[in-house]
């Protein structure tokens, strides 16, 4: 498993947390997913596969936040 963490900015509260971890932890790929409400951030252990990680982006995109990168 290979770790990584996304800047999220738009993250403010716990309704962001739940929406972020419950559409990016079913990913095919995806072992865990867990937001920092204070430091605005998603850390995820995942396959290591880079399409896997452009999953992850467009399912956080999907529920209306961005990825800072
Ligand atoms: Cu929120």
């Amino acid at each position: 498993m290979t770790e990584i963490t996304l800047s999220v900015p738009d993250i403010s509260c716990g309704h962001c947390k739940s929406s972020i971890e419950s559409a990016v932890s079913p990913l095919s790929g995806v072992e865990t997913a867990v937001v920092d409400i204070a430091d605005r951030n998603v850390a995820i252990t995942y396959d290591g596969s880079d399409s896997t990680v452009e999953a992850i982006v467009a399912a956080i995109d999907e529920q209306g936040y961005t990825v800072a990168r």
